[in-house]
């Protein structure tokens, strides 16, 4: 039996539609919007209940977006971004859950929508052109195109830890939190993981926990957040100028986040003009204390200037020098890792009620029933956080059993590490679209603006193969090859491959260590993809039913 007869022969007729969708967070719900207005069938499945994605799953106290709410929101439609009012400067998690399912009303997405359920298997149908698409209520869908909207912060990781499930007490994961309250009051909590969840969540926990122990095995550089509610002004201010504000996001800042943009590196500057720079940018807070100089991520001695700012603020922080110095980072170049934003999480430490134990020294042995074992000693609680972080970028799209052309697998092809032409299509694999994906800026940059240009390219791709009558797409291995070397070229030329970090898949032990995002920058990057669009989809080869078509070269 072919792998496509035992998708199918389940003896249920399988539905066809011209889409199915992968999730229904930021990305599915506008790629929904999008074909509808093409006048496509499309099905989106989500396994979560609701929509929102990651902003479903991170309900972790203190979660909240590392990018401003009035730049993390859509833009496709002016009366949305006119009419949502943001109530703070970075949006809490529920308020952003808010407003994904205020869009998932306001365009009526949910008749299209499966929730509860996943997209377990996906086979491509070589003869037919078409995918096969089995999903966890046993039902099967056909569909010409299938797009990966899964997300790239949503497949939790559970540490391998010996003896956590001897724990007796509460054991949560920031990014799989539950959606009843949780309740810290009276209790002793641990918290194992000092990246983002961590430090976002630290503060919040330690108000209402009767003693917090955080483990950290690395120290992570963090800005403070000076987070505020909005004013009507402020909302105004961006309200009238969002062309121009978008427009920057897109087409000139590297990250998709409006900002100044510096005019010089750090090392132009003399010791007081840089730190003034440097605290200026410290009191504005959040991420774009990066921006301060245009070679940060470049060059180390630059970027040692920064690191060194941000460890000497920590020490007038803590009031412990101990404490201090163990919450200075010192393993890996600002920024290398994404910073994190926060609020008051240095000055946690301060308080009697938390202590900082340090895993890198002394690492934990395992969890006995009541307690946490590092270094020989048991430190007692009776509840766990893990905020340890995710199989980033590739784990949710690995869950999927994705077969392609003669049987290969998605995750056979991805084995030595994430292979793409633009971060959009891997050979082999055809109509099989990824929002996001690894080789495309993506987590380097404020997601949304990355989500819109992905969909808004592949619904210009769709469109064209449509009108041309071509029934399939495929990457050339030649087009590939070149741009999975350019990626890692790009990457080596800054500081980013100097960490351990989620980017570089080295949070996960076995997972091939390659830098998965696209660093060229947001918009450079949206005009490759424009010029291969313009150039008829160069790189790409379409065919059509009866006779097989080379669009264009293959560069
Ligand atoms: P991160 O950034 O991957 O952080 C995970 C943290 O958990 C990090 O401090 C890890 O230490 C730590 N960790 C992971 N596994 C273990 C084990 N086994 N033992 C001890 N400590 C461990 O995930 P986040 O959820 O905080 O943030 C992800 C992104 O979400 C963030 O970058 C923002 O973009 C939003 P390590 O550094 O590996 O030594």
């Amino acid at each position: 039996m072919s792998a496509l007869q035992s998708i199918s022969g389940k003896g249920q007729p399988a539905e066809a539609y011209d889409v199915v969708v992968v999730g229904a967070g930021f990305a599915g719900m506008y790629m929904l919007h999008r074909l509808r207005g093409l006048g496509l069938s499309a099905r989106v499945y989500e396994q979560g209940s609701g929509v929102g994605g990651t902003w479903y799953w991170n309900r972790y106290p203190g979660a909240r977006c590392d990018v401003e709410s009035m730049q993390y929101s859509y833009s496709f439609s002016d009366e949305l971004q006119q009419d949502w009012d943001w109530s703070e400067r970075y949006a809490p998690q529920p308020e952003i859950l808010k407003y994904a399912n205020h869009v998932a009303d306001r365009f009526n997405l949910r008749p299209d929508i499966q929730f509860n359920t996943r997209v377990d298997r996906a086979v491509f149908d070589e003869a037919a052109n078409i995918w096969q698409v089995a999903t966890s209520d046993g039902k099967t869908a056909t569909a010409r195109f299938v797009v990966l909207a899964t997300g790239c912060l949503s497949n939790a990781r559970m540490p391998d830890i010996k003896g956590l499930d001897r724990f007796k007490g509460k054991v949560y994961h920031t990014g799989h939190w539950p959606h009843d309250p949780v309740e810290f009051t009276g209790l002793r909590v641990g918290v194992i993981g000092t990246g983002s969840s961590g430090i976002q969540s630290v503060p919040v926990i330690a108000e209402q926990a009767s003693h917090l122990t955080v483990f950290q095995r690395t120290a992570n550089f963090s800005i403070p957040a000076r987070n505020a509610k909005l004013t009507a002004e402020e909302r105004e201010r961006f309200r009238t100028n969002y062309p121009e504000i978008r427009r920057f996001a897109r087409e000139e800042a590297r990250n998709g986040i409006y900002t100044d943009l510096p005019d010089r590196g750090a090392l132009d500057d003399g010791d007081n003009e840089r730190r003034a720079r440097y605290e200026q940018r410290w009191q504005r807070g959040g991420l774009t204390f990066m921006s301060v100089y245009n070679n940060l991520v470049l060059d180390k001695a630059a970027n040692d200037t920064a690191a060194n700012f941000v460890r000497e603020k920590i020490a007038e922080i803590v009031s412990d020098p101990q404490t201090a110095k163990l919450l200075q980072p010192n393993n890996h170049p600002i920024g290398s890792k994404r910073i994190c934003v926060d609020s008051d999480y240095f000055a946690t430490f301060n308080r009697a009620n938390v202590t900082l134990v340090d895993i890198r020294s002394n690492p934990i042995e395992e969890i006995v029933p009541n307690a946490v074992r590092a270094g020989g000693k048991d430190y007692e609680v009776d509840a766990l956080v893990l905020a340890t972080g995710f199989d980033a970028m590739t784990g949710s799209v690995a869950k999927i059993d994705i077969s392609g052309r003669q049987g290969q697998t998605l995750n056979q092809k991805w084995a030595e590490g994430p292979k793409t032409y633009l971060g959009l299509m891997s050979v082999g694999f055809p109509n099989l679209f990824v929002i996001t994906g690894p080789g495309s800026p993506s987590v380097l940059s404020n997601m949304i603006v990355s989500i819109e240009q992905h969909v808004d390219w592949i619904t210009d791709c769709i469109s064209f193969m449509r009108d041309r009558g071509f029934e399939a797409m495929e990457a050339t291995k030649d087009a590939e090859d070149k741009w999975v070397a350019h990626v890692n070229e790009v990457a080596y030329t800054t500081l980013y491959p100097q960490a351990n970090s989620w980017y570089m898949g080295a949070n996960i032990p076995g997972k091939p260590r390659i830098f998965m995002p696209y660093i060229g920058g947001v918009g450079a990057y949206r005009q490759i993809c424009n010029d291969v669009a313009a150039k008829g989809y160069e790189g790409f080869a379409m065919t059509s039913a009866a006779r097989p078509q080379k669009l264009a070269a293959s560069s």
